[in-house]
């Protein structure tokens, strides 16, 4: 028999990327969660729906086991700090760099030398927080719950940690980035008891998942 499987995706980029990987082992959303209003979403497989929850939300549903399993940022996973999850698959989707950027013109570099302070807005702390301590430099951390792009423009932090894909948003704001800090990619998170619960359903998804991406690779290269 097979299992309900219940998963947590988020909108936008993450569902747009996963709907390949979705359609390769034959699952199909019957509604479009970008048109709908819908946060629970059929699929063509009775046994099988899509939850649409916020992006940072995915590895919380998961690890509760409200989600079997979910496909979040490794940003999200690093912050979240993946308790009973389990991460066997680096999708390679929604892929951006995790950098430091700076308003054109401040000199970053003095100011990021050992002993130094710095203030730094981010959504992203713990990310933040290790790559400065690695520096040797303090930091005033400011978190943000968005539009980082802002703080350095009026006055309410030196640098921020975010993510840059097209560099677009940087360049539209006279900022520019200073720093690599990591590449930052989607990955398949379950949980790691329902893994075990639910192995004969989940495991020939996965596998498919790793076939395609795999392919998707190799055919980019
Ligand atoms: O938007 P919301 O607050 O609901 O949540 P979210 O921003 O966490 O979700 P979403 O859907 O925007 O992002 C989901 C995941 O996509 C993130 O967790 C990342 O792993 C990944 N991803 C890939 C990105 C980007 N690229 C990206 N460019 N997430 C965000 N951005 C933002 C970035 O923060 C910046 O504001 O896009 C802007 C920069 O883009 P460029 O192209 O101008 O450089
Ligand atoms: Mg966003």
């Amino acid at each position: 028999m097979n299992a309900q499987l219940t998963i947590a995706l988020s909108k936008g980029r993450i569902y747009e990327e996963t709907l390949p990987l979705l359609a390769a082992a034959g699952i199909h959303a019957v509604e479009d969660p970008e048109k709908s209003r819908k946060l629970i979403i059929k699929t063509n497989h009775d046994n099988i729906r899509l939850i649409i929850v916020r992006a940072s939300d995915v590895p919380t549903y998961v690890q509760y086991g409200a989600a079997d399993f979910g496909i979040a940022g490794k940003d999200v996973l690093i912050e979240h700090n993946g308790k009973g999850l389990y991460q066997p698959l680096d999708l390679h989707i929604a892929n951006c760099k995790m950098m430091v950027a700076v308003r054109k013109g401040f000199n970053y570099t003095a100011a990021s030398q050992p002993g130094c302070r710095l203030r730094v807005a981010t959504k992203y702390p713990n990310i933040a927080l290790e790559h400065f301590a690695n520096k040797g430099v303090h930091i005033d951390l400011i978190k943000l719950y968005g539009s980082m792009e802002l703080a350095p423009l009026v006055g309410l932090a030196d640098a921020i940690v975010d993510l840059v894909s097209s560099g677009n948003t940087l360049k539209a704001n006279n900022l520019e980035a200073v720093e690599h800090i990591v590449d930052i990619s989607s990955r398949l998170v379950v949980n790691k008891a329902v893994l075990k619960l639910k192995y004969s359903s989940i495991q020939p998804i996965i596998d498919i998942f790793a076939q395609t991406t795999h392919l998707n690779m190799n055919n980019s290269l």
